[in-house]
C-alpha cells in the first residue's frame, strides 16, 4: 500500500492517541519575515517540513525549533509559542531563542564547521574549538529545558532531528524518563577510523544513545555507527538486533531512507502549469527547444561535488566536441553558509570554473553552462527537472540526496537519465541510475556521453522502474515507519 497524508494521519491517531507530540529541529517549519514593513511568513520547501507538518497537523504536538526569522519574535507569546500553519493554526511552533554568539559556535562551528565535515568524508579537515563545543552544549541544555517544560514527567514522543542535536536525547531523558525519544541523523555515519578524532566523541555517542530509536538512512550508517561505539564506549552492541545499550538503557538502530512527496511533484510536473513555466523559462534562460539540458540542483557546499562536476563537463565537451552547440548544462545552486570562509570559497571556486567553461566553449547564442545561484521556488524547479533530459547528483558523500528523487518524482515522461553518485545514499535504493564516481572525471563525462546515446526504451525502463520505487518508498512512509517502531518501545 503506498502511504499518504491520510493514511500517516490515521496511524497518528491511532498509535499516539492523546499524549504529547513534540519534534525538536534547528530549523523552523514557518519562518517570520518583514516585507515592505508588514510581517508575513514563509514555509522552507522541503520534503521534510512537508512530511513533519502533516505529523504535527494531526497530532496537535509541538514543534521546538531556533527562531531565527527577522520578524519571528514580533508574533510569538511570553513563552515563544505561535500557532501554525499561521493562515490555519492546527498546532503550535515554540521558538528557542538563540543569541548571536550562540548560533555562531553552536550552529555554525561544532555543528557545521566539526560534525558536518566529521560526518561527511569529502576531505575537509573538521575544526574543533573549545568554544563551539561549549555553546553546542549549551544549546542542546537550552532545548531540553525548552522540551521539558512542556511534557514534564508525561508519557510523550519526542522526535529529533539532526547533528545540531546529538547530546538532547540524553538530556532529556534524564529530565523526562517517561519520554519516548527517537533521533534521525540526515547524515552520514563515518567509520570508526574516521570519528574517532572527535575530542568529545564518547559526549556526543553518549549523547544518541539516550534515544530509543536512532535512526540513519541506510543500513551501512547504522553499521558505522555500531562500529565506533564498539571501539569508542564502554556500551554492548547487540549486533543480532543492532541495538546498544548503554548503563541499562536500549537504543535501536535503525535505517529509515527519507523520501519525497511523490505524488505531489508528480502531479505538478505532469500539469499544464508545468508546460507553460518550461516555456518561460526557455525563454528567460535563451534556451532554444532543439538543445538538450543537463540538470544539477544543489546546496552551494563542498559535498555535493559541484566543481568535480563541471570538471567532468569540460571533459566530456573535450573529449565529444559532436556535443557542443547542442547540449546545455543548467547549474541550480542557492548559497549556503557562506557566512562560513570554506564556503565563500567554494561559490567563487564554482563562479570561476562556470565563467572558464562558457568563455572556452561559447560559440554564437550557445554557452556550454547556465547557472542559477539562487533558491528557486517548487515549480520552477520542478519545471526543470522535467525539461532535462539527465540530471547529475555528483554528491562526494551524501546521507540520502533528494534532488535525485524529485528529479525521478517530476519525470512524467520517463525520459530522462539519472546520473548519481554511489556516495549517496539514494544510490543503494537506485541500481537503475547510472551510478558514478564523482571523483574520477573520466567516468563522469562518459556516464554523460552514455546517457545522452541511451536509447529511449532503455531509458524509459530505467526510469519507470525508479518512479515505481519512489512513489512506494515515499516521505510519508518515512515517517510512518519511524513512528511506528517507537511506538513499539516498551
Ligand atoms: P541537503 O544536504 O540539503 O539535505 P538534499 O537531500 O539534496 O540535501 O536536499 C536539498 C533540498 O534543497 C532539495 O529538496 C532541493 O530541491 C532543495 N534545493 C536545492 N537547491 C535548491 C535551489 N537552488 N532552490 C530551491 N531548492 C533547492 C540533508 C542531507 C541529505 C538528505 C536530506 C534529508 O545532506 O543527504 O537527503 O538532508 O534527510
Amino acid at each position: 500500500m503506498v502511504e499518504t497524508a491520510e493514511s500517516l494521519s490515521q496511524l497518528i491517531c491511532s498509535k499516539i492517541g492523546d499524549r504529547p507530540f513534540v519534534v525538536v529541529s534547528n530549523r523552523e517549519p514557518y519562518i517570520h519575515v518583514y516585507r515592505d514593513e508588514r510581517v508575513e511568513w514563509v514555509r522552507p520547501a522541503s520534503g521534510l517540513t512537508v512530511a513533519l507538518d502533516a505529523l504535527m497537523q494531526v497530532s496537535h504536538g509541538i514543534w521546538v525549533a531556533h527562531g531565527a526569522g527577522p520578524a519571528d519574535w514580533d508574533v510569538c507569546d511570553a513563552k515563544g509559542f505561535v500557532g501554525v500553519p499561521p493562515d490555519q493554526p492546527t498546532y503550535r511552533l515554540k521558538r528557542v531563542a538563540l543569541s548571536r554568539q550562540q548560533e555562531q559556535n553552536y550552529y555554525y562551528g561544532f555543528s557545521n564547521s566539526a560534525l558536518w565535515p566529521l560526518c561527511h568524508v569529502a576531505f575537509r579537515n573538521p575544526v574543533f574549538s573549545l568554544e563551539h563545543w561549549q555553546a553546542y552544549q549549551e544549546v542542546n541544555e537550552l532545548f531540553a529545558e525548552r522540551v521539558a517544560e512542556e511534557i514534564g514527567n508525561r508519557p510523550a514522543f519526542v522526535f529529533i532531528q539532526d547533528y545540531h542535536f546529538a547530546l538532547l536525547p540524553r538530556l532529556l531523558r534524564e529530565r523526562c524518563p517517561q519520554a519516548k525519544i527517537a533521533q534521525f541523523w540526515h547524515i552520514p555515519w563515518p567509520n570508526p577510523e574516521v570519528f574517532r578524532i572527535c575530542p568529545w566523541k564518547e559526549a556526543v555517542l553518549e549523547g544518541m544513545l539516550g534515544s530509543d530509536i536512532l535512526g540513519f538512512h541506510i543500513r551501512y550508517h547504522c553499521q558505522n555507527f555500531m562500529d565506533t561505539v564498539d571501539l569508542e564506549l564502554e556500551a554492548r552492541p547487540d549486533r543480532e538486533l543492532t541495538a546498544i545499550v548503554l548503563r541499562g538503557h536500549t537504543t535501536k538502530i535503525r535505517a529509515f531512507p527519507i523520501s519525497i512527496d511523490f505524488e505531489d511533484i508528480s502531479r505538478r510536473a505532469a500539469s499544464a502549469d508545468t508546460e507553460r513555466e518550461i516555456a518561460v523559462l526557455r525563454r528567460k534562460y535563451r534556451l532554444r527547444e532543439n538543445w538538450m539540458l543537463g540538470l544539477g540542483v544543489d546546496r552551494l557546499d563542498y559535498t555535493k561535488g559541484i566543481p568535480e562536476r563541471l570538471r567532468a563537463l569540460d571533459l566530456f565537451f573535450e573529449r565529444y566536441p559532436e556535443f557542443q552547440g547542442r547540449v546545455v548544462f543548467v547549474q541550480v545552486a542557492v548559497p549556503s553558509r557562506t557566512h562560513l570562509e570554506e564556503y565563500a570559497r567554494l561559490k567563487e571556486q564554482v563562479e570561476r570554473l562556470v565563467e572558464n567553461l562558457n568563455w572556452k566553449y561559447s560559440c554564437g547564442a550557445w554557452r556550454p553552462v547556465v547557472y542559477i545561484a539562487e533558491h528557486v521556488d517548487l515549480p520552477q524547479l520542478v519545471a526543470l527537472y522535467r525539461a532535462a533530459r539527465f540530471a547529475v547528483v555528483s554528491s562526494l558523500h551524501d546521507g540520502m540526496n533528494l534532488v535525485a528523487k524529485e528529479f525521478i518524482a517530476s519525470q512524467v515522461d520517463s525520459q530522462g537519465v539519472l546520473l548519481l553518485s554511489q556516495f549517496t545514499g539514494a544510490s543503494r535504493e537506485l541500481p537503475d541510475a547510472l551510478l558514478m564516481n564523482p571523483y574520477s572525471p573520466d567516468e563522469v563525462a562518459e556516464r554523460i556521453r552514455e546517457a545522452l546515446q541511451m536509447e529511449p526504451a532503455e531509458a524509459r525502463r530505467r526510469m519507470e522502474r525508479m518512479r515505481e520505487r519512489v512513489r512506494e518508498n515515499n516521505i510519508f512512509k518515512w515517517a510512518g515507519s519511524i513512528l511506528k517502531k517507537l511506538s513499539k518501545i516498551a
